[in-house]
């Protein structure tokens, strides 16, 4: 049995690759990524290509303006989906921007932080998302796109965790603010999600409520917003974001849930084209994506 894997995929622009990196080697992965990440929950034996000598770090700093091999992400998820509230400073500033709804007296921010049912929604299938190295975009109708940087979860559909990843669960915040019914439009399209760039095996992170997320916005070189935040700021254990997601709602092998922010730059950090957004969790590795504006 193979342990601590990390599954990448590389595209030199017509052709994806998915490789597998185990001990700093990495090889060619023989079988769908999915079926890797089940057959590795298992104990079953995951198949390997030959071994590939390739220069990470070098494939690393190329964007997809630039030819060649480069990041992508690792797999197509069949869906994605976010938990939200999750951080005390997300139930706060969600609260504070906006003529926030409130029902019974607290904001509905304040509500939902409070209660046994978590907040889950829909977010992203594969074509919406991107990987490392691939632009993330702002709505042609938002003026305040903000990157949520998240810990995704990717599970079977049984609920069992196969995996861990960076997201970006990036928000044009200004279309909620307006009206929280308006929470799709301000989460799906084109361009919402990045993950990657690495699926990291829960057998190497030695706990997942020890992690630090760190974001930077860069903005013509220079950092405009920097922010940091530790999982274990997190108020629901990620099996009971789980659990919430897949009560009665079958989703299939391989779906990611992102498991909410806690970290929230301000309405003067929003997104800019031409932004690069850098996004660090400590033990998976750094998602770095430049953003674009759609028309
Ligand atoms: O409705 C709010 C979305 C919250 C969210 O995405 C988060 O807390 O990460
Ligand atoms: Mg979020």
């Amino acid at each position: 049995m193979v342990t601590f894997m990390r599954i990448f995929r590389l595209s030199n622009g017509i052709s994806n690759f998915t490789y597998v990196m185990i001990n700093g080697k990495v090889f060619e992965l023989g079988m769908d990524p999915v079926l890797a990440l089940m057959n590795h929950a298992k104990g079953l034996s995951v198949s390997l290509g030959s071994e590939v000598l390739i220069n990470i770090d070098e494939v690393f700093k190329r964007d997809y303006r630039v030819g060649g091999l480069r990041f992508t992400k690792p797999y197509d998820p069949p869906e994605v989906w976010g938990s939200g509230i999750s951080y005390e400073v997300s139930r706060r500033r969600y609260s504070e921007e906006g003529d926030v709804a409130k029902i019974g007296g607290k904001t509905i921010y304040e509500r939902v932080y409070d209660a046994e049912r978590p907040e889950i929604f829909f977010k992203a299938t594969a074509g919406r998302c991107v990987g490392h190295g691939e632009p993330i975009a702002i709505r042609g109708d938002s003026n305040w796109t903000l990157p949520e940087p998240e810990l995704g979860v990717v599970i079977s559909r049984d609920g069992r965790v196969l995996g861990y990843t960076i997201i970006d669960d990036v928000s044009a915040r200004d279309i909620e603010a307006e009206n929280p019914l308006y929470l799709p439009q301000s989460k799906i399209y084109d361009g919402c999600c990045a993950f990657g760039p690495f699926i990291v095996t829960p057998d190497e992170i030695k706990d997942p409520y020890s992690l630090q997320i760190r974001l930077r916005i860069i903005r013509g070189g220079e950092v405009i917003y920097e922010g940091e935040v530790s999982t274990r700021q997190m108020r629901r254990r990620i099996d009971e974001q789980v659990k919430y997601l897949i009560r009665n709602n079958t989703v299939p092998d391989g779906t990611i849930l992102m498991t909410g922010t806690g970290i929230l730059p301000g309405k003067d950090s929003a997104l800019r084209e031409g932004d690069v957004v850098e996004i660090s969790i400590s033990e998976i590795g750094t998602l770095i994506t430049p953003v674009i504006k759609l028309k």
